[in-house]
């Protein structure tokens, strides 16, 4: 085990000291989840339920610390305190999967034809800096309710909120070592993926990472699920509700976390009829962020993560306009009262070229690139010309081109007229390098189980 500074990214001050997992740490945590594994198979599938259900309750009473947490892990303005309240969400849906019919049978020739699902047993849950309670609720929840046990790494960047939900898995009367939250970097995370008793891996975080998770865990062949990073297209067409386009377009791209979102809307697709007028309202509500401390509940824009990640996306922006790229307002690092931390302005680029790197490379940070379309072929070609897939939207008031044009974009997800307000109905996940795999829904809780076909000769 290591000892890691947490920087908190609004200062760019230490504010925790935390202990980082070693292979040793790792192999105690997946052997304390291989017991309580059984433990937990073992009791009934109403006392899995209302255990999940517990810790959902005591996740409620706690909806405020977690959020707290959330903005000392990485200053995500308290204002967005959305992960902690989702965390529940996927809890209480997936706890009423518990005990509901999941197998079957079919009709066989002379035999009972039995499909039954099980868990793997211990399933590892990688998690990104930017929502580990997000992902503790997208693919820990269902792995608990398909049976398993978990060993949860979050970010060594942000490992706080997760280290107090491991307390309340605690007190809501889980078996212990049933949820193992082990903070951990790269070393601790491959230790985890190597790892022989680990069953399943749910990855979430950038593509580049995934290649070295799919390499590690080919050792022992242990399948991986990932979810991965985006760039997604957003289109406006010239019939589009052109306020709410551009109240949604603002918050989607550079102001939600300060775009660093696996979903964020980076490259803003206009079409030609209405692309002054929408720049111009598009601007106004980018004007409009609140920009300050992430504990004042009136701000709607915080920093970046790192020293590293400004130094990275200012890079980026620097790199755009020397290629062409037109810098319609931003583009710089905050200075004044924020020049501690690691504040760059929400950024808008026009006159991209959608085969240049800032249209093409994850940016994660606060850039959107706007790129003029005449008609809806021209949106697809250029919506799809990318090597991600994970997230598109669509702004038009015609439902038959939306739909006509969400069934042509290239991505797991497409949201018309609204933004990712992510779900645990329905199933997320990502095309083409933003992943395989999904998370919510019945397909999210499926991710867990095995399937196995017993055949019984009744003859
Ligand atoms: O990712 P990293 P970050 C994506 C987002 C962006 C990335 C940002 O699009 O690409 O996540 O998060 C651990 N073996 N998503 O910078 O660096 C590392 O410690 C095993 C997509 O954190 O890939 C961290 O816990 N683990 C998502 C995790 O991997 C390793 C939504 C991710 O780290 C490792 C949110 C290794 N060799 C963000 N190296 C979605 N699609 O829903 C690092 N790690």
């Amino acid at each position: 085990m290591t000892l890691h500074e947490h920087i908190y990214p609004a200062t760019g001050k230490s504010n925790a000291q935390v202990v980082l997992a070693g292979a040793q740490e790792i192999d105690q945590a997946v052997a304390a989840a291989k017991v309580a594994q059984r433990q937990w198979i073992s009791l009934t599938a109403e006392q899995r339920r209302d255990l999940l259900i517990n810790l959902a309750d005591v996740v409620h009473e706690h909806l405020d610390e977690l959020a707290a947490l959330n903005v000392q892990d990485y200053a995500v303005p308290i204002s967005y305190a959305g992960n902690a309240v989702l965390l529940e969400r996927f809890l209480r849906h997936y706890a009423g999967y518990i005990d509901k019919p999941l197998g079957s049978s079919n009709p066989g020739p002379a035999d009972l034809n039995l499909i039954e699902r099980e868990p793997y047993g211990v399933v590892a849950v990688i998690a990104p800096w930017n929502g580990a309670l997000v992902v503790a609720a997208s693919c820990l929840a269902p792995a608990l309710a398909a049976g398993n046990a978990v060993v949860f790494k979050p970010s060594e960047l942000a490992p706080l909120a997760s280290l107090r939900f491991g307390e309340l898995c605690s007190e809501a009367g889980l078996p212990p070592g049933l949820v193992g939250v082990v903070p951990a970097g790269a070393a601790g995370g491959d230790a985890l993926v190597r790892h022989p008793g680990i069953g399943k891996v749910a990855f979430t975080g950038g593509a580049d990472t995934a290649r070295r998770v799919l390499c590690s865990a080919t050792e022992n062949l242990t399948p991986v699920i990932t979810e991965l990073g985006g760039k997604s297209a957003n289109l406006v067409f010239a019939d589009a509700d052109l306020d709410a386009a551009a109240a949604l377009s603002a918050h989607q791209g550079p102001l939600m976390q300060s775009g660093q979102s696996c979903a964020c809307a980076s490259r803003l697709l206009v079409q030609d009829g209405v692309y002054d007028a929408f720049l111009e309202k598009f601007l106004r509500v980018i004007g409009s962020a609140v920009i300050g401390d992430p504990l004042d509940p009136t701000v709607t824009f915080g920093p970046v993560i790192s020293q590293s990640a400004a130094d990275r996306i200012l890079a980026a922006i620097d790199e755009a306009t020397a290629s062409g790229a037109t810098l319609l307002t931003g583009g710089r690092r905050m200075n004044g009262s924020l020049t501690s931390g690691f504040y760059i302005e929400p950024t808008v680029l026009a006159d991209v070229d959608n085969s240049s790197a800032i249209a093409q490379t994850e940016t994660f940070g606060p850039v959107v690139s706007v790129i003029r379309f005449s008609d809806d072929d021209e949106a697809v070609r250029l919506a799809n010309d990318s090597v991600y897939g994970l997230n598109a939207f669509i702004h038009t008031r015609d439902l038959a081109r939306a739909h006509r044009v969400a069934r042509q974009l290239e991505s797991g997800s497409v949201w018309v007229n609204t933004f990712s307000d992510i779900s645990p109905q329905g199933p997320y996940g990502g095309y083409k390098h933003s992943g395989s795999g999904r998370t919510g829904g019945l397909e999210g809780l499926q991710e867990f189980l095995q399937v196995k076909n017993i055949r019984l000769a009744l003859a």
